[in-house]
């Protein structure tokens, strides 16, 4: 398989942590830098529509778009083993993955809106997307602190999250007042891959 990414993307990290912990599993997938992104993209425009990363293109030919589903494969590939046994514990853990998506969305919207020039800036939007932010990251305070650093999707998806509003949104200061959660995550940066494909904005 071909995973194709580019180092800045919050999604694509997901997919690159949980694809080199599926390696430890056995399971053969190359990474593929495709940056800089674009429409023209020569790489991502002929393998689908979406011209995204990540993108995963499969030995069958199939090229599969959008995280989840491509973390949900490389899952699968690893014989279940990127999320925990037994029911209880993996809809625990697929709860977290879900809040975790959305903070990434929350937080990849808003810093669109910060990029518009400031006559086409919605104030409203900004504050909607920042105080959805705030929840979710008392949400994770919640959740995560005292917790296990297992490589598991929801783990995974956690870390990548809370990454990017450091390169992004650092005014965000989500440390601040939650130090369960800022323990959990100095834990799980200990894991070179986590290390490794921290965003350099
Ligand atoms: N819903 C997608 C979002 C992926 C996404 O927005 N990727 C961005 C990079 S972080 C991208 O490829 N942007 C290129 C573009 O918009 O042309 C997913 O979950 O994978």
């Amino acid at each position: 398989m071909k995973l194709f990414y580019s180092a800045n993307s919050p999604y694509a990290r997901r997919t690159r942590i949980a694809a080199s912990a599926a390696r430890g599993f056995g399971v053969a997938v190359e990474d593929i830098d495709v940056a800089p992104l674009g429409p023209d993209n020569p790489v991502l425009s002929k393998l689908g529509p979406g011209g995204k990363v990540p993108g995963l293109e499969l030995d069958s030919g199939a090229y599969l778009c959008e995280t989840l589903i491509i973390t949900r494969h490389l899952n699968d590939c690893a014989g279940g083993r990127l999320m925990p046994s037994g029911q209880a514990e993996i809809d625990k853990v697929a709860e977290l993955e879900g809040i975790a998506s959305l903070l990434m969305d929350s937080l990849f919207v808003r810093a669109a809106e910060n990029r518009r020039d400031p006559s086409e800036q919605s104030p409203g939007e900004i504050e909607k997307e920042g105080q959805r932010a705030k929840r979710c990251y008392d949400a994770l305070d919640k959740i995560l602190s005292g917790q296990g650093t297992e490589l598991h999707l929801g783990n995974i998806a956690a870390v990548a999250a809370l990454g990017y509003a450091d390169g992004r949104h650092p005014g965000d200061e989500w440390r601040q007042g939650r130090d369960g959660l800022r323990a959990w995550f100095d834990e799980m940066m200990k894991y070179p891959s986590v290390a490794d494909t921290t965003p350099n904005f």
